[in-house]
């Protein structure tokens, strides 16, 4: 009897979701540490249900070259707190200016802005701070844990997620090519997508050509997740969401559904999930979920 992949998809987020909260909830200090504030306002927005596709898909990724997860937790985990900077830091008033994320009022809400961009400073320097942990130095051989953390530091850097909001931000009411939009989502969304997917197979000890095929998985769903993201913010439900939709036209973003329309997004979007799953076709059942989760990239309602 085959899997219903709806069933099989929700059962594997809860399960690796769960094992991530756990985790975070033992690496991150307490509240009534000194000075309260900032560890309140880092786990406000750490705990604020994000679904975690980050640090599942370092995980997926392990599992499917047959890794042991437990081992590398703290890397994924890291790529959820430098997810959680970024998103605090997007939403200040100096960037997208948003008053609710997650459904739940934005850090500089709630805390200040002072407090907000302290909160993803702390988050971006712990994320270093927990890949370089003596647990982990233990387990992982150095060269390999070192080639991750300059690859996920690439990625969330200048190279990358940063190179992709500055040209995001200077982009905003502009007309650009789709060189320039390319750059964006890739830099943006799709550098750390992809740096999480091959972390999880280095830290594995997968062979080259398995890590480049994950590589080149995590390149092409990072680039769908943008393009499906640009969609939801034109037709998604807003209580799914937990944000309004619309604000990227409001705001004239360079986004995949203003430049071609939804029709080409829609296919653009589904046609990196083929590619995707395509890179990955010698891979074993253990890849499965990483197929199911290239899927759900651009079916997700949230
Ligand atoms: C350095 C001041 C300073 C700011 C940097 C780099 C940066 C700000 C922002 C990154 C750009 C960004 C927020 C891209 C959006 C990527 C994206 C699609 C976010 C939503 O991700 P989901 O859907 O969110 O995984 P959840 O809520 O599920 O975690």
């Amino acid at each position: 009897m085959g899997l219903n992949p709806d069933t099989a998809l929700d059962a594997y987020f809860e399960t690796k979701k769960k094992i991530i909260d756990e985790a975070l909830e033992r690496y991150l200090p307490r509240e009534d540490n000194y000075p309260p504030v900032i560890f309140k306002a880092l786990r406000y927005s750490l705990f604020a249900g994000g679904k975690r596709i980050r640090p599942i898909l370092c995980l997926a990724a392990a599992e499917a070259v047959g890794g042991n997860i437990e081992v590398i937790l703290p890397v994924a985990c890291s790529l959820e707190l430098i997810h959680t900077y970024s998103l605090i830091h997007d939403d200040l008033p100096a960037m997208d200016d948003d008053d609710y994320r997650r459904g739940r009022l934005t850090s500089h809400r709630v805390f200040g802005e002072d407090m907000a961009i302290l909160a993803g400073d702390a988050l971006l320097t712990e994320a270093f701070h927990l890949m370089s942990d003596r647990n982990l130095t233990r387990q992982i051989a150095s060269e390999k844990l070192i080639s991750v953390i300059h690859d996920i530091a690439e990625a969330a850097g200048y190279f990358g997620m940063v190179a992709g909001q500055v040209v995001d931000v200077q982009s905003e009411g502009k007309t650009v090519d789709s060189e320039v939009l390319n750059f964006i989502h890739t830099r943006k969304t799709g550098s750390m997508i992809r740096a999480a997917v091959r972390a999880g197979a280095v830290l594995s000890s997968a062979g080259d050509v398995e890590i480049n095929a994950l590589a080149s998985y995590g390149w092409h769903v990072g680039l769908a997740f943008q393009i499906a993201d640009d969609i939801l913010n034109v037709e998604g439900d807003r209580g799914m969401m937990g944000k309004g939709t619309g604000s990227d036209s409001q705001r004239g973003k360079v986004t995949y559904p203003a430049m071609m329309g939804m029709d080409t997004s829609r296919k653009r979007a589904e046609e990196l999930v083929e590619n995707a799953i395509s890179v990955i076709k010698d891979f074993d059942h253990k890849a499965e979920p990483l197929r199911m989760i290239a899927r759900y990239i651009v079916q997700r309602k949230s």
